[in-house]
This record gives C-alpha cells, structure tokens and sequence, in this order.
C-alpha cells in the first residue's frame, strides 16, 4: 500500500508492433506518473541479469535471443501499491490465457513473445531497474 514505483519494459515485439503509445497511455490514464522513461537495446549480459532467475530453464535461451532481437521501451512508473496494480494490468504470462482487458490478454497470442514485462516483488524493481536507469535519469516530483 502507499506511493511505491515500479519497472516496466516494452517487449522487442510491442515496440516492432508499434503498441509503446498503447502501452504508455493505459498506465497515465490509469494514473500513474512516468519517473523515468528510455529506449534501449539491450546486450545479451544485460539480458541474462534481467533475466538471470531463469537462468537454466529450458526456455531461457530462447528468452535472451528474443528480448535482445531489436529495441525495449523501459520506464518506472509511480503510484499507489504500483507493483500489484501494474501486474494486474499486463496479465498472466501467457497472452493466450490472458484475460481481455489486460494488456497481455488484448494484445499477445504467446507465452514467449507477450509484449511486456513487469517487476513481479519490490525487492526486484531497482534490480531490473539499475539494468537501465542511473539515479539521476529518475525525476523528482512534478
Ligand atoms: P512474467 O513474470 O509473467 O513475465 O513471467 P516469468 O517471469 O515466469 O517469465 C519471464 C518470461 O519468460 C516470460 F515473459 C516469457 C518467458 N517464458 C517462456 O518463454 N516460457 C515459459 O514457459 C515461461 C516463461
């Protein structure tokens, strides 16, 4: 409960699929404030540190090659209870089984290409976070 932030990327394929504005727009209308906000292509290390909890699943390899195949749209985002509320708008992983609505159940047909990622614990956003964003790119209160 109360102000928190959280991370959220564009996948390679809802930036290809031209869904970054979609994607921006649901979050602001719902309410929450952009505190940092880049496009990035990211390196297969970064990638693996993303990622680095899968690491040696079976699906692990082909999660790297994808989510390094072009540009990621990466922000933080603010609001009350941030983290919960952002996963509760992207859905469940698998866009197939996502329910309308939610961001993956309205545009992702896959469990592996599904459009975006959320921080799914606290402990995790400036984790994912540090991947993209030095201090100093998060602005101040406005
Ligand atoms: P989520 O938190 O919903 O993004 O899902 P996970 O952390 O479980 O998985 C991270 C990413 O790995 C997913 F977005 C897609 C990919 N993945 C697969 O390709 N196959 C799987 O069986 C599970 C995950």
């Amino acid at each position: 409960m109360g102000k928190e932030i959280t991370f959220v990327m564009i996948k390679p394929d809802g930036v290809r699929r031209g869904l970054v504005g979609e994607i921006i727009s649901r979050f602001e209308r719902k309410g929450f404030k952009i505190k940092a906000l880049k496009m990035k292509w990211l390196t297969r290390e970064e990638a693996e540190r993303l990622y680095e909890e899968h690491k040696g699943k079976h699906f692990f390899e082909d999660l790297i090659k994808f989510v390094t195949s072009g540009p990621v749209v990466a922000m933080l985002l603010e609001g009350d209870s941030a983290v919960e509320v952002v996963r509760r708008m992207i859905g469940p992983t698998d866009g197939r089984e996502a329910p309308p609505g939610t961001i993956r159940g309205d545009f992702a047909l896959s469990k592996a290409e599904n459009i975006i990622h959320a921080s799914d614990s606290k402990e995790k956003v400036w984790k994912e976070a540090s991947i993209f964003f030095t201090k100093d790119e998060i602005v101040g209160d406005y």
